[in-house]
């Protein structure tokens, strides 16, 4: 097992994993800007190094002062959590070549996913099914103009290098293939500094569904279920659940099936997730994350499973110790990710938190790094707390977060709680059937 590790994140990602490094007797270093001083995450670890200034880009994206950090304190490895150097492959592989360990995947599973081109030729040839599309990169317009014909449209253009929504063009018809065509390898240039995109059938009512894996380095792999994310603004997620309303236990075992044997096949280690779309009936693969999420912990409460400590145990060289068939699904979780922003207008709202108190009580469970006193800094994303319920039944677990939102009181900041009562009052959201594009109609009125 790990002597120390230290974690490169910050607020309530660095706070959960600590809480699973002390469970396992395993001291942590926290790493900190100047802005973050007085941050919970500095104030729970046992040692804390101070990085660099406010900016994101030279704290906690600076790759040297990590490293070093991790070196005068004597860590072994390194946990990025998620955004920051989760999914940076050089990162990865600067950590291994200083003698320590990545908490994640190879670099080389981080880079190939990091290539939505490569992810998708891999998954495709080992089964899983995909969006009609492109075979691969699209070169020229002639090629952009034959496969639309041949898919038919709408469609869309997507950036080999980009994901979660960035460097996306809809052509709804051959009259706008040109400028799809055109506009989306201009933006992934100058976006990414790799203009390769491909072309997808664009589904115009799908959920966004993920299937959480883990994979040991002995070739053990089982999947701990779905998530449904379909409840999204701007590519934000607001509310996550586990199971998907839409699944029922045969799709999920059949989804899982092909996943787990998929990512058996290509070596994969450590947690990943696949994202796929869902319409009439039908899984599309369309990305796979090669992190720790942020909606995890709806997949703990229904798996009962830590996915964290999951993590350190696999990176250490330990087996899993348990097959598919010792993975149980109980109940209903629901997640709400609450940001420090205006709930209408959502401009961030930054300031001091004058009064901090989360809910409690049975199945309630809140992952914030908030405290009274504290002030929220504008310089990071502004999610403030992960409230989960976790109940027997999703009409339970709905009753449920309502109630522990009413008890929920943060003054000092708005917060984007009153927006989240709104949503699991509605009926529509009650009744399960939303696509992706719910929550959009929603927040504009309807
Ligand atoms: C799509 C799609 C429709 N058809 N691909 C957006 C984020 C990125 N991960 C993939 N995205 C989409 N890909 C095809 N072929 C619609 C979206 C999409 C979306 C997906 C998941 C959640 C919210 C979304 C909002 C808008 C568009």
């Amino acid at each position: 097992m790990f002597r120390k590790i230290l974690i490169a994140n910050r607020g309530e990602i660095a706070l959960r994993i600590q809480r699973a490094c002390r469970e396992l007797g395993i001291p942590t270093v926290a790493v900190h800007s100047t802005a973050d001083a007085e941050a919970m995450h500095v104030r729970l670890a046992d040692e804390s190094v101070c990085i660099g200034p406010p900016s994101a880009r030279e704290s906690y994206l600076n790759i040297p002062a990590i490293l070093s950090a991790a070196s005068i304190t004597g860590a072994d490895a390194i946990h990025p959590g998620y955004g920051f150097l989760s999914e940076n492959a050089a990162f990865a592989e600067m950590v291994d070549a200083h003698g320590m360990t990545f908490i994640g995947p190879s670099a080389a599973h981080i880079s190939m996913m990091g290539d939505k081109i490569a992810a998708k030729a891999a998954m495709a040839s080992l089964g899983v099914p995909l969006v009609p599309g492109s075979d691969g990169e699209v070169p020229d317009l002639d090629t952009a103009r034959s496969v639309a014909e041949r898919i038919g449209y709408p469609v869309l253009v997507k950036a080999a290098a980009g994901g979660g929504g960035r460097g996306m063009k809809v052509a709804r018809d051959a009259s706008e293939i040109d400028d799809a065509f055109n506009v989306a390898r201009t933006e992934a240039r100058t976006a990414f500094g790799n203009d390769a995109v491909y072309i997808e059938k664009y589904l115009n009512r799908p959920r966004h569904i993920e299937l959480q894996i883990m994979a040991d380095s002995h070739g053990n792999v089982v999947h701990f279920g779905e998530r449904d994310c379909s409840l999204q603004r701007r590519h934000q997620k607001l509310l996550e659940e586990a199971g998907s309303p839409a699944i029922s236990p045969e799709q999920r075992d059949a989804l899982g099936e092909t996943a787990t044997a998929a990512l058996k096949k290509l070596g994969y280690r450590n947690a990943g997730t696949l994202e796929f779309l869902y319409q009439d009936g039908q899984f599309a693969f369309i990305e796979m994350n090669t992190r720790l999420q942020v909606e995890h912990p709806v997949t703990e409460m229904v798996c009962g499973v830590d996915l964290v400590r999951e993590q350190i145990r696999i990176a250490a060289g330990a087996e899993l110790g348990y097959t598919q068939k010792d993975v149980t699904f109980s109940g209903h979780a629901i997640e709400c990710r609450i940001t420090a922003e205006d709930p209408n207008t959502f401009i961030p709202t930054p300031g001091r938190v004058t009064v901090f108190h989360a809910p409690g009580g049975l199945g309630v469970r809140v992952d914030s790094a908030l405290y009274a006193g504290y002030f929220v800094p504008p310089y990071y994303d502004s999610m403030v707390a992960k409230l989960i319920v976790h109940a027997p039944t999703r009409l339970e677990a709905i009753n449920r977060m309502r109630r522990a939102l009413d008890e929920f009181a943060v003054v000092g900041i708005q917060t984007t709680i009153p927006l989240h009562q709104r949503i699991v009052n509605d009926p529509e959201f009650q009744s399960g059937e939303y696509t992706i594009h719910w929550l959009e109609r929603f927040v504009a009125g309807g």
